[in-house]
């Protein structure tokens, strides 16, 4: 069996143009499909017509988890899952999540264009809210899913408008009646863009994914004092803005120090933000990862320790909340050798390659044996950002190798 590689890059086009934008600095067609947005909304209606119009049975869980179901010879059988997601950040390009998603419906085409029923179900699934930047903490469906965070907590969270999650998912007509609890299907995969340089830049068709880092993000909430920028002396002042830099400069320090580790400050928002005003207070949100979970929560002491000394440096109250917290994951060593196995059958070049970025992956790596296959980027893998590019080669390649390990795993 083959897939299409054109039909599948053609369904990743169609649904780039919905929430899609042209950015008008560099005039590139970015994605804006923010979580239970409406653009979100029309995004998973599109994808849910696909699924329908495949025949599929398609259902929808408590927290917006979408799942569709190709019955096999033994329907009795725990499935095999492809899945991923179709919500973006804000600066989108169009593979992020959805090459997983469509490829696993682009699997299911080719199967039964090929009159090939497998022995166990296959389900193709997109959970809610995995990019996490609109409700503060990522994976959000596959968590919810897999038993790592309650419904309650889900639909409990707010965004920066103070818009709960859970009242934003019946506005876009996605609150399923379904339990959230997922039964473990029998194994789990999942194509993704790489997101970063590392398969380009080695001349590798396809990456095989060990396993995916450690995340902690936390919401910082500096409170100062907001003061006439002209007439209060330096010394009289007490600067959320200045404590929200110093702090931003540790983070760089910390990582020439800590081995394997990343620091982001993301998002920055001084009020009352005016030109004129010293910063009485600063949100700010704090990205720490590694592929160490001893190192990861070394760097977090570090800046426990680091925002007492800034509170007295800068007369400032500092107060952290952690919005995100996950381990270090490994992946299925057997699934990593089919993909070998599937990937040097089709003369596809691999190489073992840990993720930066974190996946649903990692949730559902709870309940079964799981596994990713990345496909390289083009412009150095930049993500997050509407120059995100995977030719249709190497989105192909990688839904071919999709293909032939879940036949497989399907005749288990
Ligand atoms: O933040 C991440 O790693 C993912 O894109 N949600
Ligand atoms: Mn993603
Ligand atoms: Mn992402």
């Amino acid at each position: 069996m083959q897939i299409d590689p054109e039909r599948l890059y053609q369904e990743l086009a169609r649904l780039g143009e919905i929430g899609a934008y042209t950015d008008d600095r560099t005039g590139l067609r970015g994605v804006n499909r923010l979580a239970l947005t409406e653009a979100d909304g029309a995004g998973r209606r599109h994808v849910v017509q696909s699924m329908l119009d495949l025949g599929l049975g398609v259902r929808i869980d408590k927290i917006g988890n979408v799942y569709a179901r190709q019955e096999g010879r033994e329907p009795g059988l725990a499935p095999v899952m492809i899945g991923s997601h179709v919500d973006s950040v804000p600066t989108a390009g169009r593979f992020d999540g959805c090459l997983g998603v469509l490829g696993g419906l682009e699997v299911l085409r080719t199967m039964a264009e090929a009159g090939h029923r497998p022995r166990r179900p296959i389900v193709v699934a997109f959970f809610t809210d995995e990019e996490g930047c609109r409700f503060g903490t990522d994976m959000l469906g596959s968590a919810v899913a897999t038993g790592r965070l309650s419904l309650e907590q889900a639909t409990g969270l707010l965004d920066a408008e103070g818009n709960r999650m859970g009242e934003e998912l019946q506005r876009i007509g996605f609150e399923g009646e379904h339990p959230v609890e997922l039964d473990p299907p029998y194994a789990y995969l999942e194509v993704h863009i790489e997101q970063g340089p590392v398969l380009r830049a080695h001349g590798v068709d396809l990456g095989i994914v060990t396993g995916v880092q450690g995340i902690s993000w936390q919401e910082l909430t500096i409170l100062g004092r907001s003061a006439h920028a002209g007439t209060t002396p330096m010394e009289l002042r007490r600067d959320a803005g200045l404590a929200a830099a110093r702090i931003n400069l540790f983070l760089h320090e910390l990582t020439a120090r800590i081995p394997g580790a990343r620091a982001t400050m993301g998002a920055i928002r001084p009020e009352p933000g005016l030109v004129n005003i010293v910063p009485g207070r600063v949100v700010c949100t704090v990205d720490l990862r590694n592929p160490d979970e001893a190192l990861l929560a070394q760097a977090e002491a570090e800046l426990a320790a680091f925002l007492v000394q800034v509170e007295t440096l800068d007369g400032v109250q500092i107060e952290a909340r952690q919005t995100a917290r996950t381990p270090p994951v490994a992946f299925d060593p057997a699934i990593q050798a089919r993909i070998e196995a599937a990937a040097k059958g089709l003369q596809l070049s691999t190489e073992r390659i840990i993720s930066g970025a974190g996946h649903d992956a990692q949730e559902l790596a709870r309940l079964c044996p799981t596994g990713m296959i990345f496909v390289p980027g083009e412009h150095e893998g930049i993500s997050h950002n509407p120059r995100e590019l995977s030719t249709m080669t190497q989105c192909g390649d990688g839904v071919q190798v999709l293909l032939r390990v879940v036949t497989e795993l399907a005749e288990a």
